[in-house]
């Protein structure tokens, strides 16, 4: 047993380490595959003895806790807000109110970072508590999803006595890129910038659904500490690297308010090239016996201020319009401008949205327009600042761009549509979102591929798919036989995909993969939703009325029906396979001892796993039940003795029925 407690620590502490080193101090020192080699061996060892686990054990970042989440949390500290300056001017007044109280100050200028305040509590050195700002002074228990972010360590390199500091948990620019395409292709609806899908993904009830997600955190506060004591801002935030936090990426003393507008202005324009958002810089007073001189108001300290910059605008020239036909054949006007940079990328095309828009800016091909990019990552037009000369407003195309059939602009809509079904552009797009990972997820079947498939007459609707040959498709530019035979399999595999991914991929407006899943499970068959009404599909928990209606009228046409029909033919699975899980075990742990009347342990365990629950070698306090059978030993003795409930395998099968 030593051994394996000993081995446990040593495994622990190594991974605390590579932890540290990669996610804190982005410095690797071992490959990834060494390191889940030591994660796994560390499962494995508390899979077989789970009485060693601790909470702070590298295994313990997902799952648990779900019962505390968002239970309301009192700060000890008030986590007070910031307030803000948005000129130099309101910078210099601050200066001078700072400097009717304290002499000379010292500020530390740090970036201050887009995302949502959080507290963490350590006990001992373990983490014990994560919560939310809330409104500063009650804010929610997300434990459980803070502990998902693999920065934040679970146990500091010093047991101290109880530490309190403050962070903000924000969402890296490129986790944001990857979850908003994710949620495009699902339908759903996207988070508008980081910052929502970082307050978004900590509130989740599943916490894997945070750990999903790419979330990360800064650390820039202490706000509680026993055991030492801390005189200055810069040597708090030294003292907390030194503990293994994350503390924000980067700071600067300065000993005077020319040398803080300096760095605001450095920082200003660094902005653009961090990968992450920064909605400002924060100045502070660094010695904390002249913040306790300068006190608080009611909202704010007075020893710190947020300088906010103004989201970064500039004068382009517009070359030309580009019109789009999107999958339910909506045409959006896309502004194509001389290349600018903004917010650290380079911008040359922005949405021009609709009609209305560009009849609203008399949008000309010429025009000098301003262009701004703020939080919201997407460019916008702000305004014209000159018409070009000689050239009229740009007008809206009175035929699709794609394949010429007249478009529409339906009464109180904003957009022109093309109802063409034939239209290529269309189909292109619902091929593309047919073969997509969240739809039929054909591997190898990009929008490229399609697109070449398309060109040479092979493919123009789902059935085209599964019927195409080898040689046909190694005819295509780049197409070996090798990835031909690759690429007809992939397809060959989606036959026998669930109902859901099916009806999801058929693209049915207002239908997400969530939606496409709850109709499967609701009708079961393809066929039953022909005979569906309205009224019957809104019945369906999670389905509002502009969902059924949607369904219904999709079901309703006969192109539907065809394509059904053909779908069928080429042999795709039209039932939901989807078992509904049993979970009423989870959380559980039993321990198996004796021979049962009927059972053998392996399928008594098999049974316990597939309902949710945990099956351990040994009878600890953390022991669900004791499932016994004749002949029990020392368990049976030990499970008495810490007074845990013990079952026959029929009350083992009552349990389950
Ligand atoms: C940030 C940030 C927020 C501590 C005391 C008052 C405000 N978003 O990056 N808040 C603070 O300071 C708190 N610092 C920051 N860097």
């Amino acid at each position: 047993m030593d051994r394996v407690k000993n081995r446990i620590k040593e495994l622990r502490e190594q991974l605390h380490y590579h932890n540290h080193k990669y996610y804190v101090e982005d410095n690797p020192e071992i490959e990834d595959y060494e390191y889940d080699k030591l994660l796994r061996e560390l499962e494995t060892l508390e899979g077989e003895h789970p009485e060693l686990i601790t909470p702070d054990s590298p295994t313990q970042r997902v799952g648990g806790a779900a019962d505390t989440l968002f239970s309301p949390v009192v700060h000890q500290v008030p986590m007070e807000s910031l307030q803000d300056v948005f000129s130099k001017e309101e910078l210099l007044d601050f200066d001078r109110r700072v400097r009717e109280t304290v002499e000379a100050p010292r500020y530390v200028v740090e970036p201050k970072i887009d995302g949502l305040s959080v507290s963490l509590e350590y006990e001992n050195g373990v983490l014990v508590r994560g919560s939310t700002r809330g409104d500063g002074v009650t804010g929610e228990d997300v434990t459980a999803n803070l502990r998902t972010i693999r920065s934040v360590p679970l146990r500091l390199t010093c047991p101290l006595p109880f530490l309190e500091v403050r962070g903000e948990v924000y969402m890296p620019r490129g986790s944001f890129e990857k979850l908003v395409e994710r949620q495009e292709l699902n339908e759903e609806k996207p988070f508008k910038n980081p910052r929502n899908a970082a307050a978004g993904s900590l509130r989740q009830k599943d916490s894997q659904v945070t750990a999903s997600r790419g979330l990360d955190i800064f650390l820039f506060n202490i706000q509680q500490i026993e055991g030492e004591t801390l005189t200055g801002h810069a040597q708090s935030l030294e003292r907390m690297r030194e503990l293994g936090l994350k503390i924000i990426p980067f700071y600067r003393v300065c000993s005077s308010i020319e040398e803080v507008l300096g760095e605001i202005a450095r920082i200003g324009d660094l902005r653009g090239s961090l990968p992450f958002d920064i909605d400002g810089a924060v100045v502070k007073v660094d010695e904390f016996e002249q913040r306790r001189r300068l006190g608080s108001t009611s909202k704010f300290p007075k020893w710190a201020a947020a300088f906010k910059y103004p989201p970064e605008e500039k004068e382009t020239v517009l070359l030309q319009v580009e019109v789009n036909v999107g999958r339910t054949g909506t045409l959006t006007p896309i502004g194509i401008f001389e290349p600018v940079t903004l917010a650290g990328t380079t911008v040359s095309r922005a949405t021009l949205h609709n009609e209305d828009f560009i009849e609203e800016k008399q949008l000309r091909i010429g025009d000098t327009v301003v262009l701004r990019k703020s939080g919201d990552i997407i460019p916008e037009v702000v305004a014209v600042t000159r018409h070009a000369d000689h050239a009229v407003p740009f007008q809206m195309p009175a035929q699709c761009p794609s394949c010429g059939a007249p478009v529409v602009r339906e009464e109180g809509e904003a957009a022109i549509r093309c109802d063409n079904p034939e239209c290529p552009a269309q189909r292109l797009r619902h091929l593309i979102h047919f073969a997509s990972r969240d739809a039929m997820d054909i591997d190898g079947l990009g929008p490229a591929v399609l697109e070449q498939l398309m060109a040479n007459g092979l493919v123009q609707s789902p059935p085209d798919l599964y019927r195409l040959k080898a040689e046909e498709v190694a005819q295509i530019e780049r197409m070996g036989e090798k990835s031909a035979s690759n690429l007809l399999a992939a397809i060959e595999k989606t036959k026998a995909n669930d109902l859901y991914r099916l009806l999801f991929a058929l693209g049915i407006r207002h239908i997400g993969q969530k939606a496409a899943k709850l109709l499967a499970q609701h009708f079961k068959r393809m066929d039953a939703l022909f005979d569906a009404t309205e009224e019957e599909i809104a019945e369906i928990d999670g389905y509002g009325s502009i969902m059924a209606q949607s369904v219904a009228a999709f079901f309703a046409l006969p192109q539907t029906r065809h394509l059904i029909e053909a779908l069928k033919a080429c042999g795709l699975n039209m039932e939901d396979k989807s078992v509904v899980e049993d979970t009423r075990l989870e959380g559980q742990t039993f321990v198996l001892t004796g021979t049962l009347p009927t059972l053998t342990r392996a399928q008594a365990g098999k049974l316990i796993e597939e309902h949710g629950g945990r099956v351990s070698g040994s009878v600890s306090k953390r022991t669900t039940y004791l499932l016994a059978g004749e002949d029990a030993g020392s368990k049976l003795t030990k499970a008495q003795k810490l007074q845990i409930p013990i079952l026959t395998e029929e009350e083992f099968r009552k349990l389950l029925s």
